[in-house]
């Protein structure tokens, strides 16, 4: 089976709606198919100040989710990234393989430090992407499911297997990113514009997982649209009504074409009913599903600990084969 490894970081407390069209939707689905490795990224949260309470039980928090949305342990390996030091260990290696000026290009980096001020942005938000090829290239991953906005970074983990294969001999896997056309990119609700994100979008153009459903509703019902009045995909000129489209369409299971018949002849205030009424049908189990698996701790660090066991065993030989082809001494 083709391998798959993909992270989601434990920040923001609820998923957001992107995340969940945009990769762990396809990470449910992939886990059927793949060997699938999938992981809370808190090595990756403290790239931003993070308060120490906050983040674990944003951690644990993250966890509940995925089960929530279907991952399932007994399918796929679930891990916490921090409980598997090789990621820093390689992620030290790769930094050392990186050209400054390479890393200066990856533009999340630019956006993301543009808002804290530059000088404010610490060196491991600079070096995160380095850290993110550390974390594919340790399970030898043939595929990365992720959103579009991540395309760049799975260009550079390319970049560097190859570059690491060449210098010492075939190691890492190349992988490919895993990209669906139709969620890559799932945007704000509120400025159809640009992506819909935690950090960027405003309460109301974005919508958590765990928001009570009414809000969930509200907030699909007051999407910025556009003047016309025809129900029809077209991302250059009707962005809001082809994003209200997408995200009916992948929950719903009705190709687009379909969706745009049915309204022919109705309003946009139809199909934002439609869609509110398919939201809060989806995040009302989601919700207590989640709840469910936040209530019985033990059962989530059970699953935990038995993820980092598996995630270990792989990223060990990895990692012992890297250092040995660079030249470092082995530890007797
Ligand atoms: N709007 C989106 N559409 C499709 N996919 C998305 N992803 C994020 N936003 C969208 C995908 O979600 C996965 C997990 O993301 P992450 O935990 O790494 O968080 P992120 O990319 O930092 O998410 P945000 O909301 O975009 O955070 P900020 O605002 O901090 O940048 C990834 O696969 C991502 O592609």
């Amino acid at each position: 089976r083709p391998r798959v490894l993909s992270g989601i970081q434990p920040t923001a407390g609820s998923f957001h709606l992107g995340n969940y069209l945009g990769a762990v939707r396809q990470w449910v689905a992939l886990q059927e198919s793949h060997d699938a490795f999938y992981m809370v990224v808190d090595l990756h949260a403290i790239t931003i100040p993070q308060d120490p309470a906050e983040l674990r039980a944003n951690t644990r928090l993250a966890v509940a989710q995925l089960l929530a949305a279907g991952v399932d342990p007994e399918r796929c390996t679930l891990f916490v990234q921090s409980h598997v030091p090789e990621h820093a260990q390689l992620g030290w290696v790769m930094n050392c393989l990186t050209g400054f000026g390479e890393a200066s290009r990856m533009t999340q980096f630019k956006d993301k430090s543009a808002k804290q001020g530059a000088d404010r942005a610490t060196v491991g938000l600079f070096t995160y992407p380095v850290l993110q090829v550390a974390d594919i290239l340790l399970y030898q991953a043939n595929q990365v499911p992720v959103g579009e906005d991540q395309r760049q970074h799975i260009e550079l983990t390319r970049d560097l297997a190859e570059r690491f294969n060449g210098r010492y001999g075939q190691t890492f896997t190349v992988p490919a990113p895993y990209i669906l056309k139709e969620t890559a990119k799932i945007f704000d609700l509120q400025d159809p514009a640009v992506k819909m994100s935690k950090s960027a979008s405003t309460p109301k153009g974005l919508i958590n997982l765990l928001d009570d459903p009414k809000v969930t509703a509200k907030k699909v019902k007051s999407a910025v649209t556009d003047t016309d009045t025809v129900i029809r995909f077209d991302a250059e000129e009707k962005p809001g009504v082809s994003n209200l489209l997408t995200i009916l369409s992948t929950l719903s299971g009705s190709p687009v074409e379909d969706l745009e018949r049915s309204y022919e002849g109705k309003g946009y205030g139809a199909l934002k009913t439609d869609l509110a009424e398919a939201m809060v049908e989806f995040v009302t189990p989601f919700r207590s599903r989640t709840q469910q698996y936040l209530d019985d701790p033990e059962t989530l660090d059970a699953i935990l600990a038995k993820g980092a066991e598996k995630a270990r065993a792989v990223a060990a030989e990895t990692l012992a084969q890297t250092y040995d082809r660079m030249g470092f001494l082995p530890a007797k």
